[in-house]
């Protein structure tokens, strides 16, 4: 897709006036690089205050025929997908386009076959095999809204997502493979299932060949597909209909099912995955993270597949069988552009460099960064170790709501700056509030908020309109609230501070602290708590939980419980690295807990507490400093 592509600060300078000045035209400009069955009536409606915005009105479209039919005309033998296992010692796998078309229209057919029509919700959970990235396009091949659940959560999470969403099919595996364990994927799932009466049929890859049990909806994967050819053409689909749902956390209990819509989603996340990493015919590319996220959804699958490219996916951990895997994938496959978190580079970087030393990184052109703030010392590492000092770094800052990437550089084309994801991309409107909620100016820092929209937002929350107008919409009127703050720099780059409400990224995953608390709160002898982040040298921010209980109760014991708990309940990566047993929590008179002194008091930071004189119980600060 060489027409979406800015190669120089001239092409960049001008997609920016035009797009200011033009937004409708730049966009549909871009849209028109795309098969559309019927273009569209209109570009673009919205309203921030309703909110409701819809793209490309009226077009019809298939994202499938963009991703795979479209590139059988020109490079039907060119890889799509190269798998590489969790064990090096197994074959990598290289599917072509004309494979993958192939497996997504037989795996479209299981689908039909087992029941499932345009607009049924169809649970995915899997492991980071081919299958799952096919699982994900049969959806979108038949119209099916595609949720799928990252495949380290719990049965209670993996639950209360499916029955949000009333799905009727759950795709999932006998196990899944990651570095030196083995997750019991049917197990968790046969768990879940029993309390999800919308589901009528579980059908399950085998990947790891382990026991499991079976039960009456039960089928195999791989007994399905010889029912069905791979004969399958692609639904119809609206513009404005729905892709996907993809669960992100709140900060209350419950969480969000953010809705993707079909043609936006599309142009937007072909569009910045062809721009931001600079994408060239032939070249490799690798994001590292898993399918169960956003960044795998518009940068494994979608984006990379819309625009023709090898995409890798990684089954695998940076740490098995040692740390330097990612290195060694890297010189195996020639990786040109390679995206991952910070959090993976705090961690590689505590190894000897050695191990990055011992690899042939020279095929690398691109690095990224996402998920969290990249600190200076994990930038300088990736760019000296790993980019040699001769690859640019684009550090990517967006969120599973707006679908694609919106503060970035462009690799090699627009100036990078360490810490800073610098500017927004050509169509995308960034301000900086203050408090109240006025633009301000210039070198300052603020709340960060969008003042248009992009083709890829959000369009909902599932089963919860008035959710997503709350949280994302009346914060500020008239903007988009992303719940980030941000400072901004003379020429306009903006560095993001991190969250300005109560959501922790911990190792690069949105944790909110609401269903961490409610988890703790269901044990017996807690009364009350509260969670709260603190910077951790390796995972960006670990979570500090302050629990009161109900009686003397023997606190090893007590927080042991509470670990395996939490761990139950919403997955490990969400277990506190420290809970602190109190005899009360600081609290407005109005009963709110001050989670802001909260935080200070996990950091360490006696002398910011700020006014504590409001405090119902002021005398609670010493207490919790004494035994911290
Ligand atoms: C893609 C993703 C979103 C939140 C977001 C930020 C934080 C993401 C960066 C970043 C600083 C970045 N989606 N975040 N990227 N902070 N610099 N480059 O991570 O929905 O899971 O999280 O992540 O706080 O609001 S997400």
């Amino acid at each position: 897709m060489e027409g979406l592509s800015y190669r120089s600060i001239a092409d960049y300078t001008k997609a920016k006036e035009q797009a200011s000045a033009q937004p409708e035209v730049f966009w549909e400009n871009i849209a028109n690089q795309f098969e559309w069955y019927e273009k569209w009536d209109k570009v673009l409606e919205y309203d921030f205050h309703t909110p409701k915005v819809s793209w490309f009105l009226g077009g019809k479209l298939n994202i499938t025929e963009n991703c795979l039919d479209r590139h059988l005309k020109t490079q039907p033998d060119k890889t799509a997908i190269i798998f590489e296992p969790n064990d090096p010692n197994d074959a990598a796998q290289h599917i072509s386009y004309s494979e993958l078309h192939s497996r997504v229209c037989r795996a479209a057919n299981m689908l039909k076959a087992n029941g499932a029509k345009k607009g049924d919700r169809i649970c995915i959970y899997m492991p980071m095999t081919p299958e799952l990235a096919i699982a994900v396009l049969a959806c979108a091949r038949i119209g099916a809204i595609h949720s799928v659940v990252f495949a380290g959560f719990s049965a209670t999470a993996l639950a209360a997502r499916i029955n949000d969403a009333e799905c009727s099919i759950l795709l999932t595996a006998d196990g899944g493979f990651r570095g030196a364990k083995v997750t019991p994927l049917k197990d968790i799932a046969d768990e879940a299932l029993t309390s999800c009466p919308s589901i009528n049929n579980c059908i399950v890859l085998k990947r790891t060949g382990q026991d499991v049990s079976w039960n009456n909806m039960d089928l195999w994967w791989h007994e399905e597909l010889e029912k069905v050819n791979d004969n399958c053409p692609a639904e119809v689909m609206d513009s404005e209909d729905p892709l996907f749902i993809l669960y992100t956390s709140g900060s209350t209990g419950k969480p969000k099912g953010m809705v993707h819509s079909c043609g936006g989603y599309m142009v937007y996340t072909a569009y910045s995955f062809q721009n931001v990493f600079q994408y060239q015919k032939g070249d490799v590319y690798w994001c590292t993270a898993d399918i169960g996220w956003i960044t795998g959804h518009s940068y494994i699958v979608y984006g990379p597949l819309a625009v023709g490219a090898t995409t890798v996916m990684f089954e695998g951990v940076p740490s098995y069988p040692d740390y330097g895997r990612f290195w060694e994938v890297c010189a195996k496959h020639k990786v040109n552009q390679f995206y991952t978190a910070p959090t993976a580079i705090r961690a590689l970087q505590k190894h000897p460099v050695e191990l990055v030393n011992k690899h042939d990184l020279s095929s690398l052109k691109v690095l990224g960064s996402v998920g969290e703030p990249i600190n200076a010392e994990a930038w300088h590492w990736y760019d000296k170790h790993v980019g040699k000092h001769n690859c640019p770094i684009v550090d990517t800052w967006w969120q599973t709501e707006t679908g694609g990437i919106l503060i970035t550089s462009l690799a090699g084309v627009t100036p990078q700056k360490p810490t800073y994801a610098t500017l927004p991309m050509p169509g995308v409107q960034v301000v900086l509030l203050d408090n109240e909620g006025n633009e301000i100016e210039g070198e300052t820092e603020g709340i960060l908020a969008i003042k248009h929209p992009w083709p890829s937002i959000a369009r909902t929350i599932w089963g919860d309109h008035e959710r997503y107008k709350n949280v994302y919409f009346s914060a500020y009127p008239g903007y988009y609230f992303p719940g980030d703050g941000a400072l901004r720099d003379a020429e306009g780059n903006f560095r993001i501070t991190g969250r300005v409400d109560d959501v922790v990224i911990v190792s690069g995953h949105n944790l909110g602290t609401a269903p961490i608390e409610n988890a703790l709160n269901a044990h017996e002898s807690v009364v009350e708590s509260a969670v709260v982040g603190f910077p951790h040298d390796v995972k960006g921010n670990a979570l500090h939980a302050f629990v009161i209980p109900n009686a003397k109760v023997e606190s090893n014991k007590l927080t042991d419980e509470l670990r395996a708990l939490v761990s139950k309940t919403i997955g490990p990566i969400a277990k506190p690295d420290r809970i602190q047993v109190v005899s009360g929590l600081p609290k407005t008179r109005s009963g709110k807990i001050m989670r802001r002194i909260l935080r200070k008091l996990a950091s360490g930071e006696y002398d910011q507490l700020g006014d504590v004189s409001t405090l119902l119980n002021p005398e609670i600060i010493e207490e919790i400093k004494r035994n911290s």
